[in-house]
């Protein structure tokens, strides 16, 4: 008996030296890129080096061998006039015995010449994709985004067909494959400078794609979902069922995400249906479950006859109950009748229930609640350029002395949100901005403070326009990562059809943020 427990002990020492062994040879991850002249590194001094493959190459090191399969002017059509699947690089490429392809093509099939064959492209991107995953070594592939063009004239490589044909068109071949997404356009939508031709990146441009695809690998060495996603994330929009709006995300106590979102009607009459709202929860920012409506104009006794009306939302947590707190109007003319209802439950996605709205609060629209560090919690609401705060009694439903009109703000229109990471106090906002074709088009900014309730220090802007005339936010901390969840009319194209989306939100080392990249993004966009 003992000898046979021995030799047991023995063996599995034996094996564990040889596996280990074996892992140290282990070969290094093949990286195959195909792609046009953006891949190839056209126009930079050193292609093979300063190509975004090159420069990805040696950011991996040794553990990695990155092979550039990149064919100038191709295209994913195969009716497109350079076809890369006639290539001899794409054969090359098949048969390179990837572990992960990179598939970044699309530029040029927004040529006007390709552009009439845009209804094959998803069929041909699934087919390119499908002959890259049949292959024996069933390698891991990401499709990417082409990045952006600052071509004028639109008969070529054209960035308003690639926003609203090649990136929506590339994402839908990828949901249907399950496969990653790379969403390559907002990396240098901000940088026409490292675009010397307008079209192809210069080495420090390449440097800026290779730099986003090594930081993807590093933060998700496998597939981070078997289902398709973007960066890593649900794409955006994130919820598609329905259409939604003035996204209020909180993490609660059970450790997952939950966005209280206001609801579109259709068809819309500019604001004034809105009802029903519904809550979403996640707990990896991929997976998203509607919990369903958790309320409605119907159930507010005090609420205008004719309903509707319930616009944007927010909740609080304070002692095993969540607080629900909605604007609405107590009256048919709702400009001076707007009250800040409150429901409540022991459950933050069911069971809400009124309790009634809070005297006292100015009849302006979007509550936002911010519960501080010592457990005070504020109450802010605003509109027609104005922003109020104020003191939440601990029973969370009656205001602690008058709110009071915040100072420092620039442009505010509606939709404060508050948060504070590292003692500092952030409320961002939308503006009241028209674009130069006269068009409204919100965008939020921001600004700081060291007390919730100001003075505040204006900053700038920190999510552009969306392709919504409204904007409206809100910004989280998840699992050590920050977001950044707004609306856009991605699915609709109409401003009052909206949908909720986020983004990853970076702050400088000074504490000020960065403009939010919005991935997928479904319009023309030039800065
Ligand atoms: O969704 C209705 C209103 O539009 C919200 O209350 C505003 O913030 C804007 O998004």
């Amino acid at each position: 008996m003992k000898l046979k427990r021995i030799i047991c002990i023995i063996m599995a020492a034996l094996m564990a030296v040889m596996s280990l062994s074996a892992r140290s040879r282990k070969a290094p991850v093949r990286v195959t890129c195909i792609g046009a002249s953006i891949t190839e590194g056209a126009t930079t001094p050193n292609p093979p080096a300063d190509s975004y493959p090159g420069q990805l190459g040696r950011m991996l090191g040794d553990k990695y061998v990155v092979s550039n399969f990149g064919v100038g002017g191709c295209t994913m059509l195969k009716k497109g006039d350079c076809p890369y699947w006639e290539k001899e690089a794409y054969q090359k490429a098949l048969a390179s015995e990837p572990d992960i392809v990179f598939i970044d093509l699309g530029g040029n099939d927004s040529k006007a010449i390709n552009r009439v064959y845009m209804d094959e492209f998803i069929k041909d991107a699934c087919e390119m994709i499908a002959s890259f995953r049949n292959l024996p070594t069933k390698p891991r592939i990401i499709i990417m985004t082409p990045i952006v063009s600052f071509v004028v004239d639109s008969n070529g490589i054209y960035d308003d067909i690639i926003c609203r044909q090649v990136s929506p068109k590339t994402i839908e071949a990828a949901s249907r494959m399950k496969i990653e997404v790379l969403d390559m356009h907002p990396v240098l939508n901000r940088h026409p400078e490292l675009m010397p031709d307008q079209i192809h990146p210069n080495r420090e441009g390449s440097e800026m794609m290779a730099r986003k695809m090594y930081d993807y690998l590093m933060a998700y060495p496998e597939k981070p979902s078997p289902e398709m996603t973007v960066d890593g994330m649900a794409s955006n929009p994130f919820i598609t069922h329905m259409y939604t709006a003035d996204p209020s995300a909180h993490v609660w106590k059970d450790g997952r995400l939950y966005v209280y979102a206001s609801h579109d009607i259709f068809p819309p009459r500019g604001c004034d249906y809105m009802d029903r709202y519904h809550v979403f929860s996640t707990d990896d920012m991929i997976n998203w479950t509607d919990h369903g409506e958790i309320l409605n104009s119907g159930q507010v006794p005090w609420g205008r006859r004719e309903g509707g009306y319930m616009w944007a939302p927010d909740c609080a947590y304070k002692d095993g109950t969540y607080y629900f707190y909605f604007p609405h109007p107590s009256g048919t003319h709702t400009g001076s009748t707007w009250k800040i209802g409150v429901a409540t439950s022991r459950k933050p996605a069911s069971d809400f229930k009124v309790q009634g709205y809070i005297e006292g609060v100015p009849s302006y629209i979007d509550p936002c609640i911010f519960m501080d560090d010592d457990g005070q919690a504020y109450i802010y609401n605003g509109g027609s350029s104005r922003c109020y705060g104020g003191k939440l009694k601990d029973n969370m439903v009656e205001l602690d002395g008058p709110m009071v009109e915040m100072q420092g703000l620039n442009d505010f229109h509606e939709g404060a949100w508050i948060h504070k990471r590292n003692g500092i106090y952030y409320l961002s906002y939308p503006d009241n901005h028209i674009n130069e074709n006269g068009k409204q088009y919100n965008r939020i900014h921001y600004a700081m403070s060291t007390s919730p309730l100001g003075p505040w220090d204006y900053k700038g802007i920190l999510l552009e326009e969306t392709d919504c005339d409204t904007s409206h936010g809100s910004i989280v901390e998840y699992k050590g990562q920050w977001y950044m969840f707004y609306h856009n009319c991605a699915l609709s194209g109409r401003g009052n059809l909206r949908s909720i989306c986020f983004d990853r939100l970076f702050y400088n080392e000074d504490g000020t943020i960065r403009i939010v990249e919005q991935r997928n993004r479904s319009f023309l966009e030039r800065y």
